[in-house]
């Protein structure tokens, strides 16, 4: 447990870091994801009632989140069979500059955004321990956060998020419904043909 650093704006109970990501670690940031896709390419996830997500996906870890018709799980093969890919270095200091925590995420999901793209408010409840936090990475256009309680009727609030902003949600936070209800396309030059990128640090198995 090294320091963590301390959030400059806090919206029910989710932690944010804006920009906290300098324009030179985000483009090194793509450049590692462009070898992520390559290794693990972005698949159009399919829910289990059948209906296609208009965000690809795919993951760096031990274990990648999926889902098709049988389910949402985490698995450690992409659907084509493959491991995934190792969690860029990057990314793992963005983890521990945020939570100082000694243990590593066991996922980096990977959502981009196309024109369009948007994810519906849901939680995030497939992990085995909600006692560690979820950190997101945004990069690319600017999104429209949505963030509500822990029950799907509680009142939301919308913030914008840009490239280069970090959100964790630990606490109470964990299990709070959330989505993206827009992207504004093109808002951003950081990916030459637009579009958005979110990592997410999870930690799917439990504590040890
Ligand atoms: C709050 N992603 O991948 S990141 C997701 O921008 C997801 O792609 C959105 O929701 C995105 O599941 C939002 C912020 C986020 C991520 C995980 C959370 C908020 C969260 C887990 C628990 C509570
Ligand atoms: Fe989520």
């Amino acid at each position: 447990m090294t320091d963590r650093m301390e959030p400059s704006l806090r919206i029910a109970g989710f932690d944010i870091y804006p920009g906290l990501l300098p324009l030179a670690d985000q483009v090194a940031m793509v450049e590692d994801l462009r070898q992520v896709v390559a290794a693990a390419p972005l698949v159009s996830p399919v829910t289990p009632g059948g209906r296609q997500m208009s965000v690809r996906m795919t993951a760096a870890g031990r274990l990648g989140w999926i889902t098709d018709r049988k389910g949402y799980r985490y698995s450690p093969t992409h659907p084509r069979g493959t491991p995934w890919p190792a969690i860029p270095d990057r990314v793992l200091a963005v983890w521990n500059m945020v939570t100082g925590l000694a243990r590593k995420p066991d996922c980096c999901l990977v959502n981009f955004y196309g024109e369009g793209a948007r994810m519906g408010l849901h939680q995030d409840r497939d992990e085995g321990d909600f006692s560690f936090p979820v950190v997101s990475i945004s990069l690319g256009d600017s999104a429209l956060f949505r963030m509500g309680g822990i029950d799907r009727n509680e009142p939301t609030r919308s913030h914008w998020l840009s490239s280069g902003d970090v959100v964790v949600m630990g606490g109470p936070a964990r299990l709070a419904w959330h989505g993206i209800d827009r992207v504004r396309h093109g808002s951003s030059t950081l990916l030459p043909q637009g579009g958005r990128i979110n990592l997410t640090l999870r930690v799917v198995e439990p504590a040890d």
